[in-house]
């Protein structure tokens, strides 16, 4: 099901028919900024629009660090006198996102802000969206759409999130050889399938002692994620290690390790968790530690650049940049092997028992 719904700051009712978006502060009627920003066209005007209108379009609507993003989204367009709208599935499948772009489209939004939860099933949509003048952005998660060009917020850099997963859990496990296993979310999401494609040569380049047995879907749902990890716990009774790079994973797998110490003490487990959800896995010593972002800053971010690309005032050629409120500047980076002209939010953060207490996403 496709859940559209206005999204006040800090409000987190979620409604099942289609609402106006918000309009977060006095502002005039804004004019059709997209179309030319978004197909990386000069950069003229040189203030951002009130009154924007933009979609944001997450991987489903249940995911608590989806809604800290979306928190983070929301006061960027406050920021900048515009309405959030926040439309997707309550499962975290592309078909339920290509409703929400079509309201997105019908509406005549001016930018749409989609995590995918498949690099092209949502092309042919949004590709429709482009050509109706609305600017496209990825964040969390990319598209790979070849009929336009699109920025892509990144959360950090794509490389350095698998193979710092797999340093971590060596690290954790104290020693380079074992079975380990991958515990993902959707099978078909960007973002986890390139952050494991970056982990595999990385492991049997730097740790051959290391063998990778399994990668297991658990869709980013609690209850299937828990199925799949006891699935992979049953099939190898060896296993060592695990890496979790989904937020709903590592906390499905922390919870059932933490009511399981006899599996516990021979399994460890890392990979990318909310520290808010984490603490007390790492207060009871089931987890050692494990990292991430701030998703917060990261709908921020993408806010501030799709009023940017939606405005006229940047675009996608390498070196442009925009003013990303109290992030400050950012500087639009030249396409790669993996995604076309993106933006990279920054580092992420290792949280252990040193410093998991100074954070409350
Ligand atoms: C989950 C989602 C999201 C990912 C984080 C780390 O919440 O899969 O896309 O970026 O984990």
């Amino acid at each position: 099901m496709t859940q559209i719904r206005s999204h006040r700051r800090r409000m987190t009712a979620v409604v099942s028919t289609a609402v106006v978006g918000l309009t977060l502060a006095a502002c005039g009627s804004s004019d059709d900024g997209g179309g030319s920003a978004s197909a990386g066209g000069e950069a003229t005007a040189t203030a951002v629009e009130e009154g924007l209108s933009v979609y944001f379009i997450p991987k489903d609507t249940q995911n608590p660090y989806t809604l800290l993003a979306l928190d983070g989204g929301e006061t960027a367009l406050e920021e900048l006198g515009g309405t959030v709208t926040v439309s997707s599935g309550t499962e975290a499948t592309a078909a339920a996102q290509i409703p929400s772009i079509q309201a997105a489209i019908q509406a005549q939004a001016d930018a749409i802000v989609i995590a995918a939860n498949d690099p092209q099933a949502l092309c042919p949509t949004l590709q429709q969206a482009d050509a109706a003048g609305i600017a496209v952005l990825a964040f969390d998660s990319d598209i790979a759409c070849d009929a336009f060009d699109h920025l892509f917020i990144n959360q950090a850099e794509t490389t350095e999130i698998g193979t710092s997963q797999v340093d971590l859990l060596v690290d954790y496990m104290g020693t380079d050889t074992g079975q380990i296993a991958i515990l993902s979310a959707a099978a078909s999401a960007t973002n986890q399938n390139s952050w494991i494609a970056a982990m595999e040569p990385y492991i049997a380049e730097n740790y051959p002692g290391l063998e990778l047995v399994d990668t297991v879907y658990g869709n980013d749902d609690p209850a299937t994620s828990l199925t799949v990890l006891q699935g992979l716990l049953s099939a190898y009774p060896d296993l060592q290690g695990i890496i979790s790079p989904t937020t709903v994973g590592i906390s499905t797998a922390a919870q059932y390790l933490s009511n399981n110490p006899d599996v516990a003490s021979r399994v460890t487990l890392t990979g990318l968790g909310l520290p808010s959800q984490m603490r007390e896995y790492v207060d009871n010593g089931t987890v050692q530690g494990f990292e991430l972002w701030n998703p917060n800053d990261l709908g921020y971010l993408a806010g501030y650049a799709a009023a940017a690309l939606a405005s006229g005032t940047t675009n996608l050629d390498e070196g442009a940049t925009f003013e990303a409120g109290r992030l400050g500047e950012y500087t639009v980076l030249a396409p790669t092997g993996e995604t076309g002209p993106s933006i990279v939010l920054g580092p992420p953060t290792v949280f252990d028992a040193s410093n998991i207490a100074d954070f409350d996403f």
